[in-house]
């Protein structure tokens, strides 16, 4: 449907888009304020129109922690006893032992860059680095948040900031240890913290502000509970059962799994996020399935770790909701993470298009869609390319070898499990095309920054 054209507004052409309403050709994208204003499809392109290949919605990163994208490939040589996640926390515990906020804003600015160039649009940023250095509170509570909303702002990717309630070590409320000090607060602070963290995130277009209780290793239930309040309304969200030992710890405290405990003891939604539900019974994945929340997966950090894999086939066969995560940040992109989960099921269960949804479906298309949709739930957003909707879009080059003669859910196909992110072309946030040929268009500032910064930590 044509609009009137007023002036300031942005016209985006593209030979082919992946429309909420589906796959069109020849589509104009009128941007107004950036939001999308208009949508034609099956249109003449006009003289001044800015023109591109193939328009892909923006794909959510619901969880990250930006500042461990400073110790990618830190943690990859062999300690003394069997490496593990353990092991490989305490490396991450000592790399952080002495970030400033400077440092953590230049670390999380290359994460985002580098977010947006690997074809996410929205992060979800799972924070919990608090304090300063030895653990004393900064008189801003929101001092290291302001980093964040800082390097969200720099890249322009758009924000739902999750500042983390840590307060203990293991379940049943056990103390703290010291290299977590950086981490823990009480409930009070953390509520005053919530409303530090409205404050400066209102300066980004889109902030989304929910509340994240790192799990039930960190937080009593008691804190979990009294969060009820505070987190009405906002996307809430909590790693669950990540690691068989942190299964085995919470039988041991309370006589059930994770998953089992949270659904049976929190009013658990659609406004939920679990991130890490990796371990569970088939009991659990269907309930997990049916309560609307959005499993929150990290294929590529969740293989780095060495957690497990997600019972993703039957979790979607009994319609649950998913998203994508970079977390570790060892390695951003989001097509090997849509990759890498589905390649999961099938060395899993020696098969092939577990997750496409029936007979004939794209495969490639099946989970982007879900991730897209379920990524923006999860943060709080909405996700897609529909009038209303922030124009917030993945441009794949339909010059790419790998796309040649595709077109439609087949394009998703080439890009996920052949192209992967060499295929991505440009990226645009609120209609402002902040990638362009797959580069960042501030890339060298902020990549003479982080180099500065690791040079700093590593001093
Ligand atoms: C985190 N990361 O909070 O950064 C965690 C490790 C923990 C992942 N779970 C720390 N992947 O869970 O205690
Ligand atoms: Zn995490």
């Amino acid at each position: 449907m044509a609009t009137l054209h007023r002036t300031g507004d942005r016209v985006l052409f593209f030979d082919r888009a992946m429309l909420a309403s589906g796959w069109a050709r020849d589509v104009r994208l009128t941007i107004r304020s950036g939001i999308i204003a208009a949508i034609e499809t099956g249109a003449a392109p006009r003289p001044d129109d800015d023109r591109h290949g193939c328009a892909l919605p923006g794909m959510a990163n619901l969880h990250s922690h930006a500042f461990q994208r400073g110790m990618a490939g830190l943690a990859e040589r062999r300690g003394p006893s069997d490496d593990s996640f353990w092991t490989w926390r305490e490396v991450m515990y000592r790399f952080v032992g002495r970030m400033t906020p400077e440092d953590l804003h230049a670390i999380a600015a290359l994460a985002y860059l580098e977010m947006l160039e690997g074809g996410f649009t929205r992060v979800g940023e799972f924070h919990y680095l608090h304090h300063d250095i030895g653990g004393a509170a900064f008189g801003d509570p929101a001092e290291m948040s302001s980093a964040i909303v800082a390097a969200a702002q720099e890249s322009g990717i758009a924000l739902t900031l999750l500042p983390v309630l840590y307060s203990h070590s293991g379940f049943g409320a056990q103390p703290p240890q010291a290299a977590q000090l950086r981490f823990v607060m009480d409930s009070d602070r953390y509520a005053r913290l919530i409303e530090a963290a409205d404050k400066v995130a209102v300066a980004l277009p889109d902030a989304v502000v929910g509340i994240a209780p790192h799990s039930l290793r960190a937080v009593s239930a008691e804190q979990l509970d009294a969060l009820a309040e505070l987190g009405a309304g906002r996307p809430v969200h909590i790693h669950i059962a990540e690691q068989v030992k942190e299964v085995a710890d919470c039988v041991a405290w309370s006589g059930q799994r994770p998953v089992e405990w949270l659904l049976d003891h929190a009013a658990v939604d659609k406004r939920w996020c679990l991130v890490h539900a990796t371990h569970m019974t088939p009991d659990e994945t269907e309930r997990l399935a049916k309560s609307g929340a959005v499993a929150g997966l990290c294929p590529i950090t969740e293989a780095n770790l060495g957690d497990g894999l997600f019972p993703a086939e039957a979790f979607v066969a009994a319609g649950g909701r998913f998203g994508v995560g970079s977390d570790s940040n060892v390695l951003i992109d989001a097509s090997e993470e849509l990759r890498l989960l589905e390649y999961g099921q099938r060395l899993l269960h020696r098969g092939r298009n577990m997750l496409a949804g029936g007979e004939g479906r794209s495969t490639g298309a099946d989970i982007y869609a879900a991730a897209v949709d379920g990524g923006a739930a999860a943060l709080g957003a909405a996700g897609g390319l529909r009038i209303g909707a922030a124009a917030d879009i993945v441009g794949l080059d339909l010059g790419h070898p790998s796309l040649a003669g595709k077109a439609d859910d087949a394009l998703l196909d080439a890009y996920i499990f052949a192209a992967g992110r060499s295929a991505i072309d440009d990226v645009w946030r609120r209609g402002e095309r902040l990638v362009s040929g797959g580069r960042h268009r501030d890339r060298a500032g902020i990549v003479r920054r982080y180099i500065a910064a690791l040079g700093r930590l590593a001093a």
